[in-house]
């Protein structure tokens, strides 16, 4: 296994609008970034992938882009942004920026040209079609509800956009937008930033003849058989990699919807020179029941399981893999796979657990270190994400009893990751002065950072225990990984290990004590290193949620 930077960096995920916001306006900005350096790297995390930060309407919160290579004056423009790169360097953090290249916003000027006729030079630089018997081309519908097409008044045609309408699909087939999108990260890399996250990038190859989906009530087998992994996806990658990735020392991580275990390795196997990393999402929509993420079915932990083994078994020659639990698109980790109220502490520190200690690149999600939750706003009207606003007024066309559908809301908008950082016990945590654009979680003056500072104890010092840990052992970067109780329902017991090293690590993801049956593996021979829980109980039976990370001497 050939050793990288980027494999055993961990990453810090900032969604800045509600990160710090230091002027007033309720906004998260580049300045408050800029102020909570030293607190990042206090947490012994290299890297920073930042969400967007280029002018943008932000129709979707930045990924939404009108000017790539403008930082959004809302942020702090690009004086901020330069003093924030020299900030981390000088602090030996590297930046990752997200890049949204599967489509720009309305108001970028390609678009802006591309609507006034047919013949327009940026005609092509995206998908233009005319109805098809008086309807919309074909029965897609976008990410956040509806059509994914759109008819524009001025040359009486549709166009493609897969997310919002605000936000439509580039072009790729164009060479003069891949000579674009060329030039655009060229530009940054020439910045000096270390790498770049791309926005579901498995979608930029469209097939063309644009057929029907079959499956119009399954969205998720939509997304796989007709938006992602298009014909021409690992040639434009490839083509990418040649032109600008490999001739700087970067890393780079495409998201992928539709991505699965039959189609991420070309994405991320090293001699095919594309991507090094991907977002798969096997794990992210485990909960999503036949009508979607709207229709949540419960987690069951072998299924869970079975996600991280195949992955890892998948990877582990030629690839490697991205291990996350959350992001900006996700109710909370805690909250989902965890016990968000009784064992707060002890399964925010579990996954914290079982994060550091797998194969792949860690990606910690701001928040997540000190467990932050999802938040159950009284009403529709407290909610921002486009997606959760999509989904409620479809709800609502359809009938459905809007006071149940509210708790789904709870359990599943985005706006759960989205709520202010939670700071300190001040007003609105120490996240803004002014109002902020997202309610904070009411929960901020148990669930905070300075409170968690002062506390041997607390989930952020065990994020930064374990953080240390894995810094100091690449066993749990690079050797190898055993799952040895695939069927079990409560617990999760694996091995980490190479020529050097064997660990073990047993987690319960249960409210109940649990026995460990499985004599094999010989416990008594182990030494307990890190445990979640201030006290060892038993060696046969573990407590609640309790995981523990032991040695083989
Ligand atoms: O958010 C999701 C599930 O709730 C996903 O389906 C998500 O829309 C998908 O993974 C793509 O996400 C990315 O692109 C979107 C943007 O809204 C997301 O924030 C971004 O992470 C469009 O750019």
């Amino acid at each position: 296994m050939k050793r990288t930077w980027w494999k055993e960096g961990v990453v810090y995920q900032i969604y800045p609008r509600s990160f710090k916001d230091t002027t007033g306006n309720g906004l998260g900005d580049i300045y408050g970034i800029i102020e909570k350096l030293d607190y990042i790297k206090s947490l012994g995390v290299d890297i920073i992938w930042l969400c967007p930060v280029y002018e943008s309407p932000n129709d979707d919160n930045g990924y939404d882009i009108s000017d790539y290579k403008a930082i959004s004056k809302e942020f702090g423009g690009s004086e901020a942004f330069d003093l924030l790169l020299k900030g981390m360097h000088q602090r030996g953090l590297k930046l990752v920026m997200d890049l949204v290249l599967n489509h720009s916003s309305d108001e970028h000027k390609w678009f802006k040209e591309s609507r006034k006729s047919k013949d327009n030079p940026y005609r092509d630089y995206y998908f233009w079609k005319s109805s098809k018997d008086s309807n919309p081309p074909n029965n897609w519908t976008s990410f956040f509800s509806g059509s994914a097409w759109k008819k524009d008044d001025i040359t009486n045609e549709y166009f493609l956009h897969l997310f919002t309408k605000k936000q439509p699909d580039l072009n790729w087939e164009n060479p003069k937008v891949r000579k674009e999108i060329h030039d655009i990260v060229d530009f940054w890399c020439k910045k000096g930033v270390d790498g770049f996250r791309m926005d579901v990038i498995s979608l930029i190859s469209k097939q063309l003849e644009f057929p029907d989906s079959i499956y119009p009530e399954d969205y998720g087998k939509t997304i796989k058989n007709y938006y992602a992994n298009g014909p021409k996806i690992h040639q434009y990658l490839n083509e990418l990699n040649k032109e600008v990735l490999s001739k700087y020392d970067i890393m780079t991580v495409g998201e992928g919807p539709g991505i699965d275990l039959s189609n991420g390795l070309d994405y991320v196997d090293d001699s095919r020179n594309e991507l090094n990393m991907i977002f798969h999402f096997d794990h992210m929509f485990i909960d999503n029941g036949p009508g979607g993420k709207y229709d949540p079915i419960d987690v069951s932990l072998p299924k869970f399981k079975k996600v991280f083994n195949d992955w890892d078994t998948k990877l582990k020659d030629k690839g490697w893999g991205s291990i996350f639990l959350g992001n900006h698109d996700f109710s909370r980790m805690v909250s989902r796979f965890g016990n968000d109220s009784k064992y707060h502490n002890e399964s925010a520190k579990l996954l914290a657990l079982l994060l550091f200690t797998l194969r792949g690149t860690v990606y910690v999600y701001q928040g997540d270190e000190i467990g932050m939750t999802n938040v159950a706003y009284p009403s529709i009207e407290d909610y921002n994400d486009v997606e959760t606003l999509g989904s409620w007024n479809e709800a609502i066309a359809r009938g459905e009893d809007m006071k149940d559908y509210l708790k789904l809301v709870h359990r599943q908008s985005r706006d759960n990751a989205r709520t202010p950082m939670q700071w300190d016990k001040t007003k609105n945590s120490g996240f803004s002065e002014g109002t902020p654009w997202l309610k904070v979680n009411p929960n901020f003056e148990a669930i905070n950072v300075e409170t968690q500072e002062n506390n041997a104890h607390s989930i952020l010092n065990f994020y930064r225990q374990m953080i240390a840990f894995r810094k100091a052992n690449t066993v749990m970067v690079y050797g190898d990984y055993e799952c040895m109780n695939e069927d079990d329902e409560n617990l999760y017991i694996y091995s980490r290990s190479d020529e050097n090293d064997h660990y073990i690590i047993l987690l319960n993801f249960s409210d109940n004590v649990q026995p460990v049956k499985h004599l094999e593996l010989n416990l008594n021979a182990s030494e307990l290193i890190i445990s979640n829980l201030e006290a060892l109980h038993s060696i046969t039976e573990l407590q609640p949620w309790e995981a523990q990370l032991r040695k083989y001497s």
